[in-house]
């Protein structure tokens, strides 16, 4: 049996141990974090989902000490848009955040553009995985499931943008698939802060409904007893 990690968190203790969690790191993509790309284009103000970068990174480097499997995801479409529901293209375009639309890090939300990949501080190295989603969910259409289910793990730490999009959809997907989830609170990030703590407030009321949330340290904390 490998070691029992105890995380103070919100309903109660999140346990885990290294053999079966993954870190799963959410859509810290250059549309989302960056000026000009997909968020901002939205109407939203980067400042929150860029100023959570540090916090991942410090996160991500203990991972990587500790060998815990760590997944990254992007949110994005084949360049011709086949694979985009025609009604994500046109609310995007209503809102001048035309998916495929041309923007200074180029297409909107296409894979392959500088846009679309992860922030350089983030960057993913040999044997994490990237998983590339057309949805806001990161099963949904993608082989996530069974690369988990492969590696035996069942449990998540889950960071990223936004908390009430992409990340709490994930959550929600992960964990009617029986995978614990936590959330690392200033690990992720909405462009309002309301939004973020109504997600938080959202995963761990009724008892963990969701799942589990605590900050960072709580979790670095664990990890160095
Ligand atoms: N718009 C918004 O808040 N988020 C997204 O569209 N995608 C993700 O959350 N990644």
């Amino acid at each position: 049996m490998s070691k029992q990690f105890s995380v103070k968190a919100k309903p109660y203790n999140f346990e885990f141990n290294l053999d079966s969690t993954a870190l799963v790191i959410i859509d810290m993509q250059r549309d989302f974090c960056a000026p000009g790309g997909f968020g901002e284009k939205l109407g939203n103000d980067i400042t929150l989902t860029r100023s959570i970068i540090p916090t991942i990174k410090n996160v991500l480097e203990v991972a990587r000490e500790k060998g815990l499997f760590v997944v990254h995801t992007r949110e994005g479409h084949r360049p011709d848009l086949s694979d985009c529901p025609p009604n994500k293209l046109a609310r995007g375009r209503k809102q001048g955040a035309g998916i495929g639309d041309e923007g200074p890090m180029g297409r909107i939300l296409v894979r392959g553009e500088y846009g679309h990949d992860i922030v350089d501080e983030l960057t993913p190295v040999e044997g994490e995985v990237i998983i590339d989603k057309p949805g806001k969910g990161a099963f949904f259409q993608t082989d996530l499931e069974i690369i988990l289910r492969n590696k035996g793990i069942t449990n998540l730490l889950v960071g990223g943008v936004t908390t009430h999009v992409c990340v709490q959809t994930t959550i929600r997907e992960a964990n009617d698939r029986g995978f614990d989830c936590l959330l690392l609170e200033d690990c992720s990030a909405a462009f309002d802060p309301k939004d973020h703590e109504d997600s938080i407030r959202m995963i761990h009321q009724q008892g963990g409904i969701f799942g589990w949330t605590a900050p960072s340290k709580n979790l670095l904390e664990a990890l160095s007893e």
